[in-house]
């Protein structure tokens, strides 16, 4: 095999399940991460986040010896940074990239760096982050050759490969995903294809590492267009008396139209930030992307003004909001507009507010100090008189419709 070590830097969603893949497949990995929670929890053969299989996974190429957790990195021939690129957002709207994570782990390689490694960048990153990764190196280690002095012959590569798998399917997506890679030379892309050729069975396309940047920004960005087209249909229908669902479905039967779900908004840590990247590289020019973000954080606030016109029917309401997840089937509330329209509704006082989120034991803090009451499903349906469907998790799907027919109803992803 041509890698013996690789080392990942950053055991979170991304990080850990691509480094008990690597595992899996026999190479010797090294898992960095600068939380040691998270580091001991992994060595003990446990996972820290929830992700399907990824515990039967990491427990097993724990126990053979072939993932071991630290703290400090140490020499391997491949480094792979996977670590949080998240946003300053500021008053004034915009959204600065925190490159500070990447310039951490850049900051924590150096000194372990040997000629012959190639380190590879799968954070989501805005265009010429790669180079910017490139040039902490550099500055770290002048003894030895990178890829913008070098190129082919550096001793150092350097390469951009996005990760592009659905949380919830990270195991699957991980080896069936194509992968786009972004070597800056062409000797750094074709030695990233060889490692990714190890576990990936979709296709390494190789490009270069600014084109391989902007393609991820532009799948989430494509995305988060398409869900805020949904969320203005979905508003213009409220307003036309008609029902969005029904128009989605007869649109999509043109064989050229794929309009994506209403929502209550768009969550998650990807398709909700990578856009600004776009935004913020280029302010005048990325219209359309800008307002669809505007867009769709809009769409919460919509969705709360509808539930007070529905609780001002009556006396003392009893608003039951179904879900606190980001989307269906998932225990991640981390920027869920569901969670942000519960939390908002609580501070309102326009009433008794329930949730119900079959897939978390105990909701957050900041809600049951807020009054919020965490009850199951079917007693949010014997009580309440207005229930508001805000994440179509499985449980929901197949409540019984019929318990609902009393019930002033408000169905933001349209289960009902
Ligand atoms: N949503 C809608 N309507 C839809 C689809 C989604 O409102 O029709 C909402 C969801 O409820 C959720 C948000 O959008 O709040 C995002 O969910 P998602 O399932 O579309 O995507 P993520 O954020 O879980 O993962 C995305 C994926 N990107 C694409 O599908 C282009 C994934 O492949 C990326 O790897 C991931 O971002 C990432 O890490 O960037």
């Amino acid at each position: 095999m041509s890698f013996k070590k690789v080392s990942v830097i950053g055991l979170g969603y991304i990080g850990l399940p691509t480094a008990a893949v690597l595992a899996s497949r026999g190479m010797q990995v090294i898992g960095v991460d600068i939380n040691q929670t998270a580091v001991d929890t992994i060595n003990a053969g446990k996972i820290h986040i929830v992700e399907p299989d990824l515990d039967i996974v990491v427990r097993s190429v724990v126990s053979t010896g072939n993932l071991k957790a630290t703290t400090i990195p140490e020499a391997a021939e491949v480094f792979m940074i996977a670590v949080p690129t998240p946003f300053y957002a500021s008053d004034d709207g915009s959204h600065k990239p925190n490159l500070s994570y990447i310039e951490a782990a850049a900051t924590a390689i150096a000194p372990v760096l040997e000629k012959g490694n190639i380190v590879i960048l799968e954070s989501t990153s805005p265009v010429g982050t790669t180079e910017k990764l490139a040039a902490w190196l550099a500055a770290a280690r002048p003894d030895l050759s990178f890829p913008q002095q070098k190129g082919d012959s550096a001793d150092i590569k350097v390469a951009h490969c996005p990760e592009r798998v659905l949380p919830g399917y990270v195991l699957q997506e991980l080896v069936s995903n194509d992968r786009v890679i972004g070597g800056m030379s062409n000797a750094c892309s074709e030695r990233a294809v060889e490692l990714y050729k190890t576990f990936v069975r979709g296709d390494c396309i190789i490009t270069n590492a600014r084109t391989a940047e902007m393609a991820k920004l532009t799948e989430n960005s494509f995305r988060d267009v398409n869900i805020a087209f949904a969320n203005e249909l979905s508003v213009i229908c409220d307003k036309l008396k008609i029902n969005v669902w029904e128009l989605v479905k007869l649109a999509n039967r043109h064989p050229r139209v794929n309009i994506l779900n209403p929502g209550p908004g768009v969550g998650g840590h990807c398709i909700a930030v990578d856009p600004w990247f776009i935004v913020d590289s280029c302010p005048e020019e990325a219209n359309i992307i800008r307002q669809a973000r505007l867009t769709n954080d809009a769409k919460p606030y919509y969705v709360i003004d509808q539930i007070i016109k529905a609780a001002d029917q009556f006396k003392r309401p009893v608003i039951a909001c179904l879900g606190l997840a980001f989307k269906a089937d998932i225990d991640d509330l981390r920027e869920s507009p569901a969670l942000q329209i519960v939390k908002e509704l609580a501070v309102l006082n326009i009433g008794k507010i329930l949730a119900v989120e079959p897939n978390v034991q105990v909701i957050p803090e900041s809600l049951i100090q807020a009054g919020v009451e965490q009850v199951i499903l079917e007693s949010a349906l014997d009580v309440a008189n207005v229930i508001v469907v805000l994440v179509d998790h499985k449980e929901f799907k197949a409540a019984d419709r019929t318990q609902l027919a009393a019930k002033v109803v408000i169905d933001t992803r349209g289960i009902v």
